[in-house]
């Protein structure tokens, strides 16, 4: 049943028992693609290997050099900022694994209907740009607002709602210096693609990608707390659709693999040949740091401890990687990976179910058939 603009921010759907995916999810998968997880490989993710998520259209710039941002609202001087203004101030690198807090959504039971990803919504890059809680400064924000609010350039309607695609976050996380939230021009030290901003964004080291606020336009300090609908109404946390909830901030702990040995193209089982495998893969939390990975290869049943890579100075918003030694055997195993963090979070085996599908970071088995000679199903 479709939703009619005047069905005003009426609750998103769940798929009926054994309902497939539907035409308007595959639309979302076929603009919003997933990091191939062979691509884990890299430290730093190619660009175009990054995944990427936009809600509505992505904005046309043909010249960067005429954008405009605002820092508006409750401040003793209103900034209207050139690209060429924003590099005067001092730039910052930082290197930032961010994830949609949609990953693992389409593994949940029921399913919510929306951008249907499996685990593969995440990225690795260095983002480079101006340190947020500079232009604050420099514009007088009142230190006791509300919120500061992101407004991205992009418009659309949302479950009957029109709207400018806009985040808000509290003062101090928006002003803060552990993390520090950047406006970022630079993407692995090359102008931001279209895709992922151009020609600003926001970078909110640790949390979900909602946050990460593309094609930047406007940044408002307000004295009252945003209520707009990727606040108030999507990214939270309910299990059922009348309850507030609680909002969805920084990204849980998850570890994930590169699948060993080679794929089956349409079921994507993965087939080796039994002996020593080497798994690899990487680990990352927005919440605490990762301090283990464990690795089953038989479904949850029983866990070895994987080698977590040194954690690197001035690297605590990227993912870490890992790697753990298998004797494959042969037969059928379930091969999957989970992190723990410093403050003793562990991945869960089961799903942990809400109605937006968020921030499910639940194991995810590959299944792998190990044979010794060519296959043959
Ligand atoms: N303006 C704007 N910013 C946005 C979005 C959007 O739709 N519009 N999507 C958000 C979401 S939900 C995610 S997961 C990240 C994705 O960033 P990426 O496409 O660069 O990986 O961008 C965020 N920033
Ligand atoms: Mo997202």
């Amino acid at each position: 049943m479709g939703q009619r603009p005047g069905d005003v921010s009426a609750p998103a759907r769940l798929a009926g028992p054994g309902e497939g995916i539907g035409a308007d999810e595959l639309a979302l998968a076929a603009r919003n693609h997933g990091l191939p997880l062979e691509a884990l490989r890299h430290d730093l993710t190619p660009p175009g290997l990054h995944y990427v998520l936009t809600h509505y259209d992505i904005p046309y710039v043909p010249r960067a050099g005429s954008w405009r941002l605002s820092v508006d609202g409750q401040v003793r001087t209103p900034l209207d900022l050139s690209l060429a203004d924003l590099l005067s101030f001092p730039q910052v690198t930082t290197r930032v694994t961010v994830e949609c807090a949609g990953n693992g959504r389409a593994l949940l039971t029921p399913r919510p209907i929306s951008q249907p990803w499996l685990v593969e919504a995440v990225g690795t890059a260095e983002w480079t740009g101006v340190p947020l809680r500079l232009l604050l400064a420099e514009a007088g924000a009142d230190p006791a607002a509300a919120d500061v609010v992101f407004t991205g350039a992009d418009h659309g309607v949302e479950r009957g709602v029109e709207q400018d695609y806009q985040r808000a976050l509290p003062p101090a996380v928006a002003a803060g210096d552990d993390p520090e939230v950047l406006v970022a021009t630079a993407m692995n030290g090359a102008p931001l693609l279209p895709q992922h901003g151009r020609p600003l964004r926001l970078i909110v080291p640790g949390w979900y990608g909602m946050a990460h606020v593309k094609w930047l336009r406007s940044v408002t300090v307000s004295d009252v707390p945003f209520k707009g609908f990727q606040q108030s109404v999507a990214y939270r946390i309910r299990r059922t659709a009348g309850e507030e909830g609680e909002p969805v901030t920084r990204i849980a702990p998850r570890a994930l693999l590169v699948p060993p040995g080679f794929p089956d193209f349409m079921s994507r089982t993965r087939v080796l040949r039994p002996g020593p495998v080497e798994l690899f893969g990487r680990a990352w939390s927005g919440q605490a740091a990762v301090s283990r990975v464990d690795v089953s290869t038989d479904g949850g049943g029983s866990w070895e401890p994987a080698v977590l890579d040194p954690a690197v100075a001035g690297q605590r918003w990227a993912w870490r990687a890992w790697h753990h030694t298998w004797s494959a055997t042969p037969g059928e195993h379930a091969v999957g990976a989970r992190a723990s963090d410093i403050d003793g979070h562990v991945q869960p085996v089961d799903q942990r179910w809400n109605r937006g599908g968020f921030a499910n970071n639940a194991v995810r088995f590959v299944r792998v058939v190990c044979v010794a000679g060519a296959f043959s199903p």
